[in-house]
């Protein structure tokens, strides 16, 4: 029998945390969930045991750690799905890997100013900087469903790793009122119907750990 625990921080605001947490939830894997309080005075010491970086989220099976959202997602892919968690054609693959490492990459102005936060429903300004990687993200998402969309609604079709990717900068889009193009906006809808999304978002909200805004427009993430 394997084990499989994932570690995690706050749902309201852990991004990372979401992305192997929605994949292990869409394709059905049992898990426990080791859940670790963020920016506390003991949450190094706490996440000392697990994670090698001292960040979430973490994932161990049975004798292997794997840290990094990205690199998570594709152990679980590889090693529990038989490498369901991608597309199966390779064009769409290729694509579906390359805008699920961009989003861990870059887009560094939308972690900062617009943090994925459950709780929060406020129109926010937008620079000039974050303007360009919120068109960027809207370019993403109408040119992979127009291109790859075919056999569902996600971002190449089925479920795969990208969705779960872009799955918190919807939450965030939503959460700050982004004005998206009619493709882009219908692809955030589905996200954001996803029943698994939907439950993390609850969970996130019902949390009651006190964070200010000032903390979390600090976190990479
Ligand atoms: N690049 C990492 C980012 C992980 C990360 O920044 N996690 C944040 C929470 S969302 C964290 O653990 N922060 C704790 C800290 O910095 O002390 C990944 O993709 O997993």
């Amino acid at each position: 029998m394997s084990q499989i625990k994932l570690v995690i921080g706050n749902k309201n605001y852990s991004s990372w945390s979401m992305r192997p947490w929605l994949l292990l939830k869409a394709f059905g894997i049992p898990f426990e969930e080791i859940n670790i309080a963020l920016y506390r005075g003991d949450t190094a010491e706490k996440l000392g045991p697990y994670s090698p970086s001292l960040k979430v989220p973490a994932l161990l099976h049975n004798e292997t750690t794997v840290w990094e959202s990205l690199a998570i997602c594709e152990y679980i892919s590889e090693q529990l799905l038989d490498g369901r968690g991608w597309p199966a054609n390779p064009k769409k693959r290729a694509s579906a890997r390359s805008v699920a490492s961009e989003v861990h990459a870059e887009f560094a102005n939308l972690r900062k100013e617009w943090p994925m936060n459950c709780k929060a429903s406020v129109e926010m300004t937008v620079t000039e900087r974050l303007a360009d990687e919120i068109a960027r993200i809207d370019g993403i998402w109408s040119c992979c469903r127009r291109k790859h969309g075919t056999g569902g609604d996600y971002l190449f079709g089925r479920f795969s790793i990208a969705d779960c990717m872009m799955a918190p900068v919807a939450i965030a889009f939503r959460a700050y009122g982004a004005k998206l193009s009619l493709d882009a906006q219908r692809y955030a809808n589905t996200l954001l119907a996803n029943p698994h999304v939907m439950d993390w978002v609850a969970q996130g909200r019902a949390e009651k750990e006190p964070v200010s805004m000032s903390v979390v427009s600090s976190l990479a993430g």
